[in-house]
């Protein structure tokens, strides 16, 4: 909970916020429940953008923090967990782990869904906090304070074909018609996602990543799959902590749990309420060969290779 204080001013600020998201081009072809708005570059829903907003007056940061960063469905949950087990490893000796009774989305905060940018709404102890903004979007405090940054990234191909089955499965369960696949390729392709263009917010991470190789690791799905070991103990080396965990928080075990198979979890203001399980699919790299035309995946390839051009990075 936050204090009187951080209310009063909160209101004041979502109040001002609201009046300047309203001004903002909007958009709705994907047809969620409410509109998306394009601030500073990249498409976003309201509610959290007022927390992105709110976030950037009001988070202090941790030098100890670590924050973990990424767009949607490219494998945040899993860094969470393996972050989290990670991290806690001594905390859980003689307890169970809440990674076994609790979505990693509910383990490990998101700064701008649960309010977690307010001290008194976060575990101190346990220095992990969640974004999927983009990284212009980050609170200063988050720079200044030199705390460190993990960013996971994914095939455009698997990201696009993730994210359409997340919002066809939660515009289901809203009684809301979702786009056909193909509408929904066309919008990525422009660049028209949330928190898109995908591109744009894997380039702002990568850029900074180069410049400040110490404090902000770039990870990539593909490769934490491939070996999971080296990319654990990389991670871990990186946060200044030892490892091990890799089963633990492994699909087959985190999907297998009675929490992810049928709990709930809720974003924003309550108007995105969704299953646990829609969290865990397939898990798999490649999938896009059963969702996409050989044309299309030509498409996001070149696109792909187009919007990372001289950038160093390839996808
Ligand atoms: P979010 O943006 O909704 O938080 P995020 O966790 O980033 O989603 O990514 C979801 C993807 O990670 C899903 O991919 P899929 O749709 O292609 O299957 C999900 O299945 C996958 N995933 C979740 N947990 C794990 C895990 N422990 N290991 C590997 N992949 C996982």
């Amino acid at each position: 909970m936050e204090s009187h204080l951080e209310k009063q001013n909160g209101d004041v600020l979502q109040k001002s916020f609201k009046e300047m998201i309203s001004t903002l081009p909007k958009e709705n072809r994907w047809g969620f429940l409410e509109d998306y708005y394009q601030y500073q570059g990249f498409w976003i829903s309201p509610s959290f953008l007022q927390g992105a907003l709110s976030a950037q007056q009001q988070f202090q940061a941790q030098p100890t923090d670590v924050i973990l960063c990424s767009s949607l469905r490219t494998g945040t949950a899993w860094l969470k967990s393996l972050t989290f087990a990670t991290i806690t490893r001594t905390l859980y000796n003689d307890s169970p782990t809440p990674l076994l009774s609790k979505l990693p989305h509910d383990v490990v905060p998101f700064m701008e869904f649960k309010l977690a940018q307010f001290s008194t709404n976060r575990h101190l102890g346990i220095p992990l906090l969640a974004t999927h903004l983009p990284y212009s979007f980050l609170p200063r405090s988050i720079i200044d304070s030199g705390c460190k940054i993990i960013y996971i990234c994914r095939d455009p191909k698997d990201t696009f074909v993730s994210l359409y089955h997340f919002i066809a499965r939660h515009c289901k369960s809203q009684n809301a018609q979702p786009i056909q696949l193909d509408e929904a390729f066309e919008l990525f392709y422009e660049g028209v996602s949330p928190y898109g263009p995908y591109w744009d917010h894997v380039l702002g991470y990568w850029k900074a990543s180069l410049e400040h190789p110490d404090k902000l690791m770039f990870l990539k799905y593909e490769e934490l799959v491939e070996d999971t070991v080296l990319y654990l103990k990389k991670t871990a080396e990186f946060m200044g902590v030892p490892e091990n965990i890799v089963q633990l928080c492994s699909f087959d075990n985190l999907s297998g749990l009675e929490v992810n198979k049928t709990g709930k979890h809720c974003r924003g203001q309550g108007n995105w309420e969704m299953e646990n399980n829609i969290f865990f699919r397939k898990g798999k790299v490649g999938d896009w060969k059963n969702y996409l035309t050989t044309e299309m995946a030509q498409r996001l390839d070149q696109r792909t290779l187009q919007k990372l051009s001289g950038s160093g990075l390839s996808l």
